[in-house]
């Protein structure tokens, strides 16, 4: 394929698609406005862990993928830079998306076609990127990612994807990028359809979750075992509820929906629900930290929360249960009395927190297992002689409880 991509955002979502287009001939620049970033990914330093990533980062580099602080001239720039939410209004704060696109056309040509893959709140494109086009004919479109934390790069590869596009020329100009690699089907559609069911695909997970959420309320309360209500249920061909836990993290599926809550605040109060079910999970938790406090007598020093991350074996914390339930135990005043640790997590987040499991199960007689990594999973005998206050139901054995 005869053109040059430039990938704009080097962070968890621009850097594997990026690696990925280069690995399969695509003449690939990846810029970041991050110099340190930058210059750690010229040394040949693969930025996050990721099951596939440095091999997939080899290739890029053999490939000849250069990486810049400068924007650079290309026929095709792809933006993948964070989307926040403002947490008042709950509406997306679109500043890195307008930032990146207003410094691509300080460089590109009219020819460009410029794609958005970060995910935005549905009409963002035309209230806010198009706009700073002006008159010059550069094209847009919409292809969000789709690719999952844990699996990016099996997901990459085979799963699905959208482009929304301003003309079918463009749509097909642009399918043509992801099919270098993207062995899914590739459909096309708008830009305004593209944003929606990107939005539309975190909100169905987030209400799944919740519904699943809530039904381990009324489980504990009735006294039942909500994983085995929820296996028989799903045992109907028509039935498949996702799994209780700990609350909703990760920047993706805990924010969406607030996009849609933020633009359509009448019309949406079953994704609002939804979204405090899971916010209040934390919360949950706590009281069930209390309760198996109490009828073992553990004090709360000896208490230890094993995960910080958002989900099981990735280094992402970003809006991690772990992280909200030590703000809720921090209004409590008893966050900085807690121990914490995660394999993945070596910067530190708490006070308390251990850089080895060793010293982490010695301070603890309780342990909270808020994130299911695989080494637990592997060698559930870690655990041996604690009691387990398991909130991802992945151990079994007398010393255990579950939600
Ligand atoms: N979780 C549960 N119960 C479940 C499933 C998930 O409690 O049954 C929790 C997880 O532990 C985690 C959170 O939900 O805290 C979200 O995790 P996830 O694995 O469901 O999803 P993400 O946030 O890692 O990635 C999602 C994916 N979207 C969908 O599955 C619809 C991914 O495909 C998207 O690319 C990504 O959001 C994104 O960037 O938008």
């Amino acid at each position: 394929m005869d053109l040059t991509v430039n990938v704009v955002g080097l962070g968890y979502i621009g850097l594997p698609p990026a690696l990925m287009m280069a690995a399969h001939g695509v003449r690939v620049v990846g810029t970041d406005y991050n110099r340190d970033l930058v210059a750690r990914l010229q040394g040949n330093e693969v930025t996050f862990e990721e099951e596939g990533l440095p091999d997939l980062f080899r290739q890029a580099v053999e490939n000849g993928i250069r990486f810049s602080a400068d924007y650079q001239r290309a026929d095709v720039y792809i933006v993948s830079v964070p989307t926040p939410y403002n947490k008042t209004t709950r509406k997306i704060d679109p500043c890195y998306v307008t930032a990146a696109v207003q410094a691509v056309l300080k460089v590109c040509d009219d020819s460009a076609v410029i794609v958005i893959e970060s995910t935005i709140s549905p009409g963002t494109i035309d209230r806010c990127v198009r706009p700073l086009l002006g008159n010059r004919p550069i094209r847009l479109a919409h292809a969000p990612e789709r690719i999952i934390p844990g699996n990016m790069i099996y997901e990459l590869v085979h799963n699905s994807r959208t482009v929304g596009a301003d003309d079918p020329e463009t749509g097909e100009l642009i399918r043509s990028v992801y099919a270098s690699f993207c062995q899914g089907e590739i459909v096309l559609t708008d830009v305004r359809t593209a944003e929606m069911s990107k939005v539309v695909e975190n909100t169905y997970r987030d209400i799944n979750i919740a519904f699943a959420n809530e039904l381990s309320h009324i489980c504990h309360e009735a006294g039942m075992d909500v994983y085995e209500v929820i296996r028989i249920a799903n045992r109907h061909p028509r039935v498949n509820i996702l799994t209780p836990g700990p609350g909703v993290g990760g920047h993706c599926i805990s924010v969406d929906p607030w996009f849609l809550v933020g633009d359509y605040p009448d019309l949406t109060p079953l994704i609002h629900t939804a979204r405090s079910v899971n916010d209040g999970q934390p919360e949950f938790i706590l009281q069930r930290i209390h309760e198996v406090m109490k009828a073992r007598n553990i004090g709360v020093t000896r208490v230890g929360l094993y995960g910080l991350t958002y989900k099981e074996d990735v280094d992402d914390v970003r809006e991690s249960p772990t992280l909200q339930l030590l703000d809720l135990m921090d209004s409590h005043l008893s966050g900085g009395l807690v121990q914490v640790y995660d394999p993945f997590v070596k910067r530190t987040l708490a006070p308390n927190q251990h850089d080895s499991l060793a010293s982490f199960l010695e301070a603890c007689d309780l342990v909270v297992v808020m994130v299911g990594h695989s080494e637990l999973r592997e060698h559930p005998e870690l655990l041996d002689g604690k009691v387990v206050f398991d909130t991802r139901n992945i151990l079994t054995g007398g010393n255990v409880i579950h939600l």
